[in-house]
């Protein structure tokens, strides 16, 4: 790097100082401080060392950058402004209603692959980004900017782990030590020794360095790439450096300046006039486009009815034959592959797959980075086990990501292995979800069909799976559209309609048999799409059926089909009679559990009598 190149590097950053004061003055808040500490760090990143094309944002070989410290929006909007992509004055516009330029950064705007400012998760969907860029042979950089506070977040050591394990020399951390968090000091301050010490156990190659100093940044920058492991930038910086009454003080995190201290600020920033549009920003190298299309089909499922399958097989089954067709399919587990059966896909498609261990948060955010480099991304665990990936979830929700979740081992069903490995506050907590999708098949062909429509459909979906196995009840060539329901039984005169999915729909059916034995009709719906559901079928069989509905479901009663249910009939006058798990579960033989818990054919039985 050459001295007039430094000189302007320079001149950048206190720009990027000055736009970031100035729009959070303007907008009477945000994070000033934070910005600053990275001025420089942004300055080298941005205008002299990424390679992307500035007016194209989305190109699919530009490098990518992902403030994970996301309350630093306003530097990041103001690196874009000043590389071109819209005017400067527009930064004024932070925070704004109506405004893209959000208080922290949102796929709104074009150069936001994903939501931040949830801390604690941009170095797992940077990891997710570098593995997606690793399988498309295309040699873009992911660069994560991180707080030193935010590392104290475990989701970030998870994702350390991950890119010193896989060796993801295209990933760049840097984090920003500013020896301050948000109400005191990180715990370690300036001592970044210890930082250092972190990452390189965790296979990383780690720099040290001035983060004021340009010129060390560029050197450091210049050497990205050349070895096999991740690199760790440790930048040295004090929070709202390059204006004295800010810098390295307490209590100034999160506060704007007043007009006056913004103009004393920006006196002592030295304005310069060097514009950034004299920086040359290198363009990315122009490689083959990788094959992101949809394809125009999928191959068909072949079960014979009756066979015996659990839904958590048909899922390992799906994702081997849609991947044969569609290359976008990439699959991730927690170190329950074979569980999951997400291990035939990784034995056919070995490449596609990533193993992410046990480390829930970073699996849904790596995966979240598959999403955003236009993969179709299944992640598989056991249902119990996403909660603890929720904030990851959620924020997915916020990022609109292209994400699919298939939890198995769904409900006190699991049997034996007893309440720790059951998932009963899953679709509750789906369902929750911004955008969400959530699916439960009953049988092989259903599930099978669910997952199609998952990998063609954009957003997050939820595919609720079965440990046991259940027959298969559905032709090859039925087809399961999300928002529809089957309806299974239906007669004149039926006493009530039981909407059922998953497991419970075989008890629902067991039940149906029983009664009509007895000369009693009921009406019995799969509803195998949670969200949205299919409640103009369900409501106009409950019109037949005396405006009573009974919901039996395997998970617990907040949240889960009966709520939806009700929370979609109740206005329509229909009475909802929820069946579904009322007290703590604990371990037994499945038949066991269903009959005590109350959710099985006798329990649908004797609640239809109960009626009168
Ligand atoms: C998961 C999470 N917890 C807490 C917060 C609230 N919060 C926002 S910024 C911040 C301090 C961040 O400190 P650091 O990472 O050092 O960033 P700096 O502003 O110093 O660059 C906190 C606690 C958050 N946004 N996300
Ligand atoms: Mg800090």
């Amino acid at each position: 790097m050459i001295d007039t190149d430094i000189e302007l590097l320079k001149g950048i950053a206190n720009q990027l100082r000055i736009h970031s004061i100035n729009a959070t003055t303007a907008a009477g808040s945000g994070h000033p401080t934070s910005c600053l500490s990275a001025a420089d760090v942004m300055a080298a990143l941005f205008f002299g060392h990424m390679r992307y094309d500035a007016k194209n944002p989305h190109y699919y070989n530009n490098d990518r950058f992902i403030l994970s410290k996301g309350h630093a929006a306003p530097i990041l909007y103001a690196a874009w402004a000043e590389a071109g992509l819209f005017p400067i004055e527009d930064l004024l516009k932070l925070r704004k209603y109506g405004s893209d330029l959000e208080g922290h950064p949102t796929p709104r705007l074009p150069f936001v692959d994903v939501a931040t400012g949830s801390l604690g998760q941009g170095l797992s969907v940077g990891a997710g980004m570098a593995l997606a860029a690793r399988l498309d042979k295309l040699d873009y950089n992911t660069y994560v900017l991180l707080g030193d506070g935010e590392i104290a977040e475990g989701s970030e050591w998870e994702a350390a782990s991950l890119a010193g394990i896989y060796k993801l020399n295209n990933l760049i951390a840097v984090v920003d030590a500013n020896r301050l968090g948000q109400s005191q000091a990180t715990a370690f301050g300036h001592d970044i020794g210890v930082y250092a010490k972190r990452f390189d156990a965790f296979g990383w190659r780690v720099e040290s360095i001035d983060g004021h100093d340009i010129e060390e940044i560029a050197e450091v920058l210049s050497g990205v790439g050349l070895d096999d492991k991740p690199l760790v930038i440790i930048a040295k910086t004090y929070k709202g450096a390059g204006v004295s009454f800010l810098q390295d003080q307490e209590s100034w995190h999160g506060k704007p300046l007043n007009k006056d201290e913004a103009a004393r600020a920006i006196a002592e920033l030295q304005p310069t006039t060097r514009p950034a549009a004299g920086a040359a920003i290198p363009a990315p190298n122009q490689l083959p486009a990788p094959n992101n299309a949809a394809p125009a089909g999928y191959p068909p499922v072949s079960y014979k009815p009756g066979d015996s399958v659990a839904t958590r097989e048909a899922f390992g089954n799906a994702l081997v034959r849609i991947g044969e067709v569609d290359e976008r399919v990439v699959a991730l587990d927690g170190d329950t592959k074979n569980s999951t059966y997400s291990e035939k896909f990784m034995k056919k498609f070995p490449a596609r797959f990533t193993e992410c261990f046990i480390a829930e948060q970073n699996m849904v955010s790596v995966a979240v980075g598959f999403g955003a480099r236009a993969k179709v991304p299944f992640v598989s665990t056991f249902a119990c086990f996403f909660t603890r990936a929720y904030d990851q979830i959620r924020v997915a929700g916020i990022s609109q990501s292209n994400l699919k979740l298939a939890g198995s081992h769904a409900g006190i069903s699991i049997g034996e292995d007893g309440p720790s490995q059951m998932g009963l506050e899953d679709l509750a907590m789906m369902r929750a979800i911004a955008g969400s999708t959530v699916l439960y098949p009953a049988d092989a062909v259903s599930a099978e069909k669910l997952v199609e429509q998952m990998a063609l459909v954009k957003g997050i979906c939820y595919l609720r799976t079965s440990r046991p196995k259940t027959p298969v009840i559905y032709k090859n060539d039925e087809s399961f559209p999300i928002g529809g329901a089957k309806m299974l039984r239906q007669g004149a005169g039926d006493k009530a309609t039981v909407v059922a999915a998953g497991v419970t729909l075989y008890e629902a059916l067991k039940a149906a048999d029983a009664l009509k034995n007895e000369g009693i009709g009921i009406t019995v719906i799969d509803a195998y799409s949670i969200k949205p559901l299919a409640k103009d079928i369900i409501r106009t069989a409950a019109q037949k059926t005396n405006n009573t509905v009974i919901t039996v479901e395997d998970h617990y009663a907040e949240g889960g089909l009966g709520d939806a249910v009700a929370g979609e009939l109740s206005a329509a006058g229909i009475k909802i009679h929820k069946l579904a798990v009322m007290s703590l579960p604990r371990s037994g033989k499945v038949e066991e559990l269903l009959e005590h818990f109350g959710i099985d054919a006798a329990a649908i039985v004797k609640k239809i009598k109960s009626l009168g």
